[in-house]
């Protein structure tokens, strides 16, 4: 862990950079719009948000993430007031090279294969790694937050926005103590850390799906809203590999799928063991099978708008059903070591 709290510039932003009215992209924290460096000229994304602890926590929990070559780096904090309210004023690098699945929509050198598909994943997942390992969960991986550097071939593929990122650090991790002895310790102090990281594992799985048939595992029949059946579908993992999308597509990327889609979290894979399968290991040797992808997104039109707005409504809804279950774990869990923790917060 990063123990160097960095403490955002508390001189105006204006003084180092030019402000323009070009907007990139709406979060739901903030906008994002173009930016200049003044010493420089290079062209930065500036994303805007009302300070209060949520944004804090954003800022704090990328800038600790920065530093992986596939999460999008953060150059500058400042702490502003801008237009009579504070604000957090976060310079990124600038992905000038758009949305993953945009990329593929206009991809012009032939048909996406497989192969593409693992590199792909790879890059995600050295990137949901690196925050694992950093006990952050990123909990919002959707298409709209993978973007590129460039419109060139050699792009690279990065993450973005922390704004439903948290800390993973359990229980014990907190307690930091030397009271007890790590060979006594109940499965319930270390904790029910686990889902948090398994909602990126879930979402890393509807992506690798999704960039192998150009369609998700699971939608609703009529559009818009997270209807009751698609909810049902995805507590019960119901879905399925459609001929003749999935017809040619390697028996180990399925079976990595359904390792990732598995509905109890306990029995999810870590992202250790999905780096560990050879699908992702051997990005390079996945055979060249064209894929549907490239076909089914160019002509899905209005329906992809509706794809990603499913797509970030079930990640809501795992984030909260995940936090019940864990606030119902602590709460439940009549550990002796844990009581004494609670008087002694409460004290
Ligand atoms: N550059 N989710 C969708 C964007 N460079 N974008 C979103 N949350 C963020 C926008 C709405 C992601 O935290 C977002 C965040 C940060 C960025 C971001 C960061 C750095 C960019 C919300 C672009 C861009 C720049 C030039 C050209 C193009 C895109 O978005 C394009 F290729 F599309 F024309």
């Amino acid at each position: 862990m990063n123990s160097i709290s960095r403490t955002p510039k508390t001189s105006p932003i204006t003084d180092d950079y030019d402000i323009s009215n070009t907007v990139l992209g709406l979060g739901i924290n903030g906008k994002v719009v173009e930016c200049q460096e003044k010493r420089t000229g290079i062209k930065r994304a500036l994303k805007v948000l009302h300070d209060s602890a949520k944004a804090r926590r954003e800022v704090e929990l990328h800038w600790r993430a920065s530093g992986c070559i596939h999460i999008v780096e953060i150059i500058d904090v400042y702490d502003n007031t801008y237009g009579g309210k504070r604000c957090l004023l976060v310079v990124m690098e600038c992905m000038d090279g758009g949305e993953l699945f945009q990329r593929i929509q206009d991809n012009r050198e032939g048909a996406f294969t497989e192969r593409q598909a693992a590199e792909i994943m790879h890059s995600i997942c050295v990137a949901v790694r690196h925050l694992h390992d950093s006990n952050i969960a990123h909990r919002d991986i959707k298409p709209e937050n993978l973007l590129y550097t460039s419109m060139q071939p050699n792009a690279i593929l990065k993450l973005t926005d922390f704004g439903f990122a948290k800390e993973t650090l359990t229980p014990a991790d907190t307690l930091q103590t030397p009271c007890y002895t790590p060979y006594y310790v109940a499965p319930e102090v270390l904790g029910p850390e686990k889902y948090d990281k398994s909602c990126d594992i879930w979402s890393l799985g509807v992506v690798m799906y999704i960039l192998l048939c150009g369609f998700p595992p699971f939608y609703s029949n009529h559009g818009l809203a997270i209807s009751p059946g698609m909810k049902k579908r995805i507590r019960l993992g119901q879905y399925d590999f459609p001929e003749p999308e999935w017809s040619n597509v390697s028996p180990e990327a399925k079976n990595l799928i359904r390792g990732m889609l598995s509905v109890d979290p306990a029995k999810r894979l870590t992202i250790h063991q999905v780096m560990a399968s050879p699908w992702v290991r051997q990005h390079a040797h996945v055979p060249q099978t064209p894929l549907y992808t490239h076909a089914l997104l160019r002509d899905a039109g209005d329906a992809w708008a509706d794809v990603q707005d499913e797509m970030t409504r079930s990640l809501a809804t795992m984030r909260v059903d995940y936090d019940q279950v864990q606030i119902k774990a602590l709460e439940q869990s009549n550990n002796s070591l844990l009581n004494k923790r609670r008087n002694k917060v409460g004290a």
